[in-house]
Order: C-alpha cells, then sequence, then structure tokens
C-alpha cells in the first residue's frame, strides 16, 4: 500500500492525485491517525487473515465485487456514494483480494485529504469515526474481502456539522489525542 498526500486538482477521482514530486505520507502518520495496515500476500492468504481476524476480534465476514459487472444496476450510485466524505461508528476493515483502488483518509487537525493505494495482499483497518471515501483507480475494479467486529454496520454518516458531534467522532479525535 502506497500513501501519499492528494494534490487537490479538480478532475477525475480515479486518476492518482499524486503530487508532482509525490509527496509520501509515512507509517507513523498513518499509526497517529489510527489507520491499521498489514500486507499478507493473496496466495494461501486464509489462515493468516484469519489468524489477524481472530486476534482483532473480527468474527463475520463477506466479499465485495466493485465493478461495473460485480455491481449491476447499482454501480453508478454506489461509486458516488463511496466518494462521499463520510464516517462510520464501527471500523471499516478490508483486505484486497484483486484489482486495485484508493481509500482517501482526512488528517486531523490539517484536514489534508492521504491517499492509500491498495493492491491485492493489503488488509487496512479505517477507525470508527475518521472521515474518508473511496474510489476506483482506472482500472475499474476491486475486490475485497469486509471484515467486522459483530454484525455488519454498513451506514455511512455523510460529514455534516451533526458528524462533527457524533460520539464516534468524538471519541476518535479523543484516541488520537486532537480537541475539537
Ligand atoms: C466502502 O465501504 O467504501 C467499500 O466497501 C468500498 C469498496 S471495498 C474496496
Ligand atoms: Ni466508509
Amino acid at each position: 500500500m502506497r500513501a501519499y498526500y492528494y494534490d487537490n486538482v479538480p478532475g477525475d477521482q480515479r486518476l492518482p492525485h499524486d503530487y508532482i514530486p509525490s509527496k509520501p505520507v509515512f507509517t507513523e502518520t498513518l499509526i497517529s491517525l489510527g489507520v491499521k495496515y498489514w500486507t499478507i500476500p493473496v496466495e494461501g492468504h486464509e489462515s493468516k487473515v484469519d489468524a489477524v481476524a481472530q486476534e482483532q476480534g473480527y468474527k463475520n465476514r463477506d466479499t465485495i465485487n466493485v465493478s461495473k459487472e460485480g455491481l449491476g444496476a447499482v454501480y453508478e450510485e454506489k461509486i458516488k456514494g463511496f466518494f462521499q466524505e463520510h464516517m462510520h461508528e464501527d471500523e471499516e476493515i478490508r483486505y484486497i483480494l484483486g484489482g486495485s483502488g484508493f481509500f482517501d483518509v482526512r488528517e486531523t487537525p490539517s484536514d489534508a485529504w492521504i491517499r492509500l493505494a491498495v493492491e491485492p495482499g493489503d488488509l487496512l483497518v479505517i477507525p470508527a469515526g475518521i472521515y474518508h471515501r473511496f474510489t476506483l483507480d482506472e482500472a475499474n475494479n476491486i475486490k475485497a474481502l469486509r471484515l467486522f467486529k459483530d454484525e455488519p454496520k454498513w451506514i455511512p454518516h455523510n460529514r455534516s456539522s451533526e458528524t462533527d458531534i457524533n460520539t464516534h467522532r468524538i471519541d476518535y479525535l479523543k484516541s488520537i489525542g486532537v480537541t475539537a
């Protein structure tokens, strides 16, 4: 997984949006934001993903195929929804099985976007309460395992003055040592 600051140049969300030269984001920064990741080769990943899932308490899972073929009639709507800046009241955990894409997470307090370019083998944990979004890249497909702690709660809460005072958002800010 490559992490870098998003260039904020208007235009196609599927383009890399890497500054020239690139502004890399270091692992320490991701850790300070509560973003966690592991790399587990897809070939023979099952037992290793199971071990991480067990250790982290991720009890349930399903597979999502984000592509025209995979999503059918709801494709355009889903793509739009994924790219709306939002937060969840639970972690968003993804293990990439195939394809590629971009998760953007907000750095706090700068409010800069950090782009995470994910590829097969990446296991990414986006913490509850962080503002983020997702887009496919120009290859237009990604296949991922979605893991969750209990029953899946997929509700995205789009960023607003309401989410700014959501208890999970406040708890997140406390966890990274930022006071709103
Ligand atoms: C999400 O919730 O944003 C997604 O599931 C995106 C696709 S998973 C690679
Ligand atoms: Ni999300």
